[in-house]
């Protein structure tokens, strides 16, 4: 018995010194000391034994299991330190390199034209209204007075999602709304995306921004308008900014203009920015039309208004002296920074 019991030993100590790692010396642990243990397998047989041999057996084996478990808990300390160490070693953290720089986000050109541009509409009394980007094909076109063969209204130049619904080619819609519902007067400003099917290019882009305005009351005149947008070039532009009409025509205006303003480089002498013509062209504009104001259900013999409408990023290309549309929808903080 105590031959069997130094072998059972040998064994035990000699697969805790092999075991690799945990595991393998939970294995050992069950093997000898689990209930189907090699060692419980003995205790187990101390039936057998002489009656005045056991309490020596007894003794032996627990000598054995003694020996054996705390083989297993040195091991197993042994081992636990090591994956403590190499865990440490995996995590360390080098507080000598650089730290990561975050980089601050910055307002986009067209934010900053957008709020110079409500700032002096608000001064006037303006409300800014917003609405749908995804539109009736009545607001957008009938209402306005583009007739159904106009060629806008060709799926070459309209982002179309099914027969009348469609991506708003200008905010023109959302004045349209605001007059439908006959709150008058109106004087109002609508800011907003619009789309076209355009090909990409320094001055072109299927995506872009308007501001249109709108003002209705009894006895609005061209002169109103003409007043309104010569106070607002000066705000914009500077107190020396003059501005020039000149007759254009819109579906939705009669009479219309295009508004040039002088230039605020070489201050109408003509340069490289506004080519050699003291002029740059900022806008559109024109009284508006009678069929759009009964389409509305707004009396034209008792109303009338003006409306204009401002390509947001030919402001902002202008102001800031940006000489591709392309960067602006690029946001490159680099660009963006700069303003
Ligand atoms: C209603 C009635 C009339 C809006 C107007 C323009 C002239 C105009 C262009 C400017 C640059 C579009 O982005 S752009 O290419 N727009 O020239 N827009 S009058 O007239 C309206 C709007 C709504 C109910």
């Amino acid at each position: 018995m105590k031959e069997k019991l130094e072998q059972i030993k040998k064994e035990a100590l000699e697969q805790i010194g092999n075991a690799g790692a945990l595991d393998a010396l939970n294995d050992v642990r069950v093997n000898f000391l689990g209930k189907k243990g090699a060692l419980t397998a003995v205790l187990k047989s101390m039936k057998d034994v002489a009656p005045e041999d056991r309490p020596k057996v007894g003794q032996l084996v627990n000598e054995a299991r003694e020996e054996i478990e705390k083989a297993l808990e040195s091991a197993k300390t042994k081992m636990e330190q090591i994956i403590r160490e190499q865990k440490m070693k995996a995590e360390v953290i080098d507080v000598t390199l650089p730290a990561k720089k975050n980089s601050v986000g910055h307002r986009h050109p067209n934010t900053i034209a957008l709020e110079e541009v409500e700032r002096i509409f608000i001064g006037m009394g303006y409300e800014v209204v917003e609405g749908p980007e995804v539109e009736k094909d009545y607001y957008n076109f009938e209402a306005l007075n583009i007739p159904a063969d106009h060629p806008a209204k060709d799926e070459q130049d309209t982002f179309y999602v099914n027969g009348d619904i469609l991506l708003r080619t200008q905010t023109s819609p959302v004045q349209a709304r605001v007059m439908e519902q006959g709150k008058l007067p109106i004087r109002m400003i609508a800011p907003g995306r619009v789309f076209r099917a355009d090909e990409v290019d320094a001055t072109h882009s299927p995506s872009f921004h308007q501001i249109e305005g709108l003002v209705v009351d009894k006895n609005i005149t061209f002169s109103d308008l003409k007043g309104t947008l010569a106070e607002f070039a000066k705000e914009l532009f500077g107190e020396d900014t003059k501005v020039k009409f000149r007759p254009h025509h819109f579906p939705f205006t009669e009479p219309s203009a295009e508004v040039d303003v002088s230039c605020f480089k070489c201050k109408g002498a003509g340069c490289r920015f506004c080519k050699g013509s003291g002029w740059i062209e900022i806008l559109g504009c024109g009284m508006v039309h009678p069929h759009v104001f009964e389409m509305c259900g707004i009396d034209p013999k008792e109303y009338t208004g003006f409306a204009f409408g401002i390509g947001l990023e030919r402001i902002s290309l202008l102001k800031y002296e940006i000489d591709d549309m392309r960067l602006l929808y690029e946001n490159d903080i680099r660009f963006l920074k700069q303003f």
